[in-house]
């Protein structure tokens, strides 16, 4: 008999609730789970995949080892064996430099990826930690950090109830939305224009997203940070202050007008192929919205003005006075984030603490950029990574040059893989470590939580049982982390354990907690749950701002029985707590009545919800969040002030005749979905898309290849003939080039695409983030006769 269960989604970050068929041990369906809180049934064709992907035959099911130069398969014992053997040794002989830590996107989307890294860097002790967010958005970390004094608070359009979205370089139509956590994002946006607000989408290709649009601008890649500083510019003419409740929390309006007072709409157009006119409207339009909230994605990330651009964003959220209030941009507050404490100086946030060991790149948010990985393993010298443990990551086709990367790991003295796939980059590992599949994993978002339009949480236990020969990647991690720490042997609970005590003895030595002198060791005899990372969960959500506080928080509203009607309860509190917001109580102080609205909160309790529960609609936040020296929203952060100079000198430069964009397809995802059949095919093709004009300036014929070569190299592409590029634009997917030996990915190795990135040697990024420059790069085209 087929039986159900619930599944939050993994594979993009809308987070959807999905309903699996189970027979036996094998997932045979999956749809759209009407009842949970947030997705309310929404599913897209990656989701209706869940079952091809989680069965999918390529998937590995031991660990691999390698011996004499093969890898084979080993028992989970040896495996981690062979960790304990080398790592420590390395780190030994050489110091901790000499390891490097590559986290990837799935990170992200599991427990494992979100709970462990840490430790394991602390474990390590080195600063080589390299992740997706310097090919991503880290441009934005540095911009929320410089403004806001935290890296981690990003605003986000509040979709549902803004009146006038300026969405710039995305496409949530096919992407479903990034750093905006919202099920059904399409679905949003056309109830947005059906209550008669507006949707402006600014972007080089006429993507699916445009097509929903009131106004598409097509502006020339990588502009966006012109384009954002002149529209700030026009709504600074004349201002002394920002409007509303801001006001009091924001300083250097003054000086920001001086700083950008030469991008006028007139000087900037040019540059941007659009007219001023164009820039003035949207200004207008944009100031005088009832709401509006401006949001930037990869287009305006990744791309070499890609901080500037990401702070303009908020900027411009903020000259309105859109952010933190209803309909404009707010900050969510999830179940697992800490509780608010009172407003105040904080710490602020510093760029460059230390620098790269080769090109000299300042770390950001304690990382270095993804291109540089490869200079770090090659280049000889004290401090050269000598063994990598690589997380879900697949940088070969990811980051740019793969082919130096490549070889680069091939030249390592160790490198481990937590992969589920023999993939372009795991093939390089001494040991690889694979993940069950995600039916058997347990699932929750501490990470997108944090960017959802709703604060909510939900919870998913395994739908199945592991599988004999199986370990959880939760416990994969912590071995790891016991292995590279000399401690292998040793229970896997002892560092949850760990990370439990250190927690609760930070909690109850601070002065604003409810627990203050309490006995950790009895605060941890509390917890509930199966798992060691099921007793770290239940701890963040009773320390969280919805939190039980272990009972000093008692779970008031959540009535006798907290399964039964609880969704009634819960929208009749929230009425009343946007009503609280909106009178004013965002003084410091108040921030520690924020959560207090919902209550109670344990693991436990969720898991008496099956569906979720509904935290209700976001609410303003500040000041409370603030973490900046001064206290306040700094307007014109010294490093952005210090690189505004260099953009403005780019209206002088020539623009690139042809430049290269990306594209997303809705049932691709990044470089590991190729191998499930029911994801390929269609319209899902690594083609160049090129505009006619180009196409005949040019000489091509649609559907036949052509060269298309950059700084990083050269590479031949069918060519697809498309005005859905702009003129002097063409476009190519990235997460293809599965044709390298070694791997094991039967599908995905029958159409195997090429690697756009192989067009980057790694030189070209944002500088203030360190993030490569994937899009609005030079290119030259010819026909291959
Ligand atoms: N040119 C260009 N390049 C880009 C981009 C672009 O727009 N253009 N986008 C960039 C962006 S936004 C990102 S985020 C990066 C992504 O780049 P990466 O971080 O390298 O991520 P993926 O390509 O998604 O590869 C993920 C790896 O994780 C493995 N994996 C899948 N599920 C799990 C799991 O549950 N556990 C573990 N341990 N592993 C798992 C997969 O097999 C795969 O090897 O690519 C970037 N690269
Ligand atoms: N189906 C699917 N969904 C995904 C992923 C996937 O690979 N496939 N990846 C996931 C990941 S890791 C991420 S980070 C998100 C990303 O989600 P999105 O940010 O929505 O990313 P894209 O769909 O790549 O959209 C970026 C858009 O920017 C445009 N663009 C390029 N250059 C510029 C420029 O200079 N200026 C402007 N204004 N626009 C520009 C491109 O034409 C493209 O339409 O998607 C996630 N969801
Ligand atoms: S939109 Fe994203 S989370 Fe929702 S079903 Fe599709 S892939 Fe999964
Ligand atoms: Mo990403």
């Amino acid at each position: 008999m087929p039986r159900t269960a619930l599944r939050i989604c993994p594979l993009c970050e809308a987070t959807c609730g999905l309903t699996l068929t189970i027979e036996g041990a094998t997932v045979t369906g999956a749809r759209g789970d009407r009842e949970d809180v947030f997705s309310r049934g929404f599913i897209c064709p990656k989701g209706a995949a869940f079952g091809g992907l989680d069965s999918d035959p390529d998937r590995l099911r031991t660990p691999l080892v390698r011996r004499e130069g093969r890898l084979q398969e080993a028992t989970w014992e040896e495996a981690f064996e062979v960790i304990a053997a080398a790592v420590p040794a390395l780190v030994q002989e050489y110091g901790p430099q000499s390891a490097g830590v590559v986290l990837g996107n799935p990170n992200v989307h599991t427990m494992a990826g979100q709970l462990y890294p840490s430790l394991l860097l602390k474990a390590l002790g080195t600063r080589n930690l390299f992740t997706a967010s310097t090919l991503d958005q880290m441009p934005k970390h540095v911009s929320s950090g410089l403004l806001f004094g935290d890296p981690s608070a990003i605003p986000v359009p509040d979709l549902d109830r803004t009146d006038f979205l300026l969405l710039l370089g995305a496409n949530p139509v096919e992407s479903n939305g990034s750093l905006c956590t919202a099920p059904d994002f399409p679905g949003r946006l056309k109830a947005l224009r059906a209550r008669g607000g507006t949707l402006v989408v600014v972007d080089p290709r006429r993507t699916r997203t445009a097509k929903l649009a009131d106004r598409h601008l097509a502006p020339r890649p990588g502009s966006d940070a012109l384009l954002l500083a002149a529209l700030a510019r026009t709504l600074l003419a004349g201002k002394a202050t920002v409007p509303g409740a801001l006001a009091e929390h924001v300083q250097g309006i003054g000086e920001l007008r001086e700083a950008l007072d030469s991008f006028t709409p007139e000087a900037v157009a040019p540059a941007c192929d659009l007219t001023a006119g164009e820039i003035r409207d949207l200004a207008r339009d944009l100031a005088a919205a009832p709401t509006a909230a401006v949001y930037g994605r990869i287009g305006s990330c990744t791309v070499e003005y890609g901080t500037l651009a990401s702070w303009l964003v908020d900027v411009l959220n903020i000259l309105t006075g859109n952010l933190d209030r209803p309909g404009g941009a707010l900050f969510p507050l999830s179940a697992t984030d800490r509780a608010p404490r009172p407003a105040g100086p904080g710490k602020g946030f510093r760029l460059g603490r230390w620098h790269s060991r080769v090109s000299g790149h300042p770390e950001a948010k304690g990382e270095l950029p993804m291109s540089a990985l490869a200079e770090e393993i090659e280049t000889p010298g004290e401090g050269r990574i000598r063994a990598l443990l690589c997380i879900a990551a697949n940088p070969v086709l990811s980051a740019p040059d793969g082919r130096r990367l490549d070889a680069a790991l091939a030249g390592l003295d160790f490198m481990v893989s937590i992969d589920p796939y023999l993939n372009e980059t795991s093939r390089h590992a001494h040991v690889v470590l694979p993940p069950p599949p995600p039916s058997q994993s347990a699932h929750f978002d501490f990470s997108f939580n944090t960017f959802a339009i709703r604060n909510q949480v939900r919870y998913s236990p395994p739908a199945i049982p592991l599988e004999e020969g199986r370990m959880d990647e939760c416990e994969i991690h912590a071995r790891l982390v016991l292995a590279v720490s000399g401690m292998h042997g040793a229970d896997p609970a002892a560092v949850d354990d760990l990370a439990i005590r250190t927690a609760l003895a930070r909690e109850s030595a601070d002065p604003d907690s409810p627990l203050l002198g309490q006995d950790a060791a009895h605060l941890a005899g509390m917890l509930s749950g199966a798992t060691g990372p099921e007793r770290r969960l239940d701890l963040m959500l009773r320390l969280g701002p919805y939190g039980d506080r272990f009972g000093a928080d008692p779970a008031d509203g959540f009535g006798a029985d907290p399964a039964d009607g609880f969704g009634a309860a819960q929208a009749d509190r929230f009425g009343a707590a946007t009503a609280v917001s909106g009178s004013g109580a965002t003084e410091p102080g108040a921030g520690t009545a924020e959560g207090a609205a919902e209550s109670g909160l344990s693991l436990e309790r969720l898991r008496a919800h099956p569906h979720g529960i509904d935290l209700g609609p976001l609410r303003p936040r500040l000041p409370g969040l603030l973490r900046t020296r001064s206290g306040r929203i700094e307007l014109l952060p010294d490093p952005i002030a210090a690189e505004l100079p260099r953009l403005r000198a780019t209206l002088a430069d020539r623009p690139a005749a042809l430049v290269l964009v990306g594209r997303r397809h809705l049932r691709s995802n990044n470089s590991w979905l190729h191998n499930v059949p029911a994801l390929t095919g269609g319209s899902n093709q690594c083609t160049l898309q090129v505009h006619p004009d180009d196409a005949v300036r040019l000489g091509l014929t649609d559907g036949r290849p052509a060269r298309v070569t950059a700084d990083g190299g050269s590479l031949e592409v069918p060519v697809e003939i498309t005005d859905s590029v702009r003129a002097g634009v063409v476009s190519l997917p990235h997460g293809w080039g599965h044709d390298r030996a070694g791997t094991r990915l039967s599908v995905a190795g029958a159409a195997p695409g090429v690697n756009v990135n192989q067009l980057l040697d790694g030189t070209r990024l944002d500088p203030l983030s360190g993030t490569a420059v994937l899009n609005g790069f030079p290119v030259e085209l010819t026909p291959i006769p």
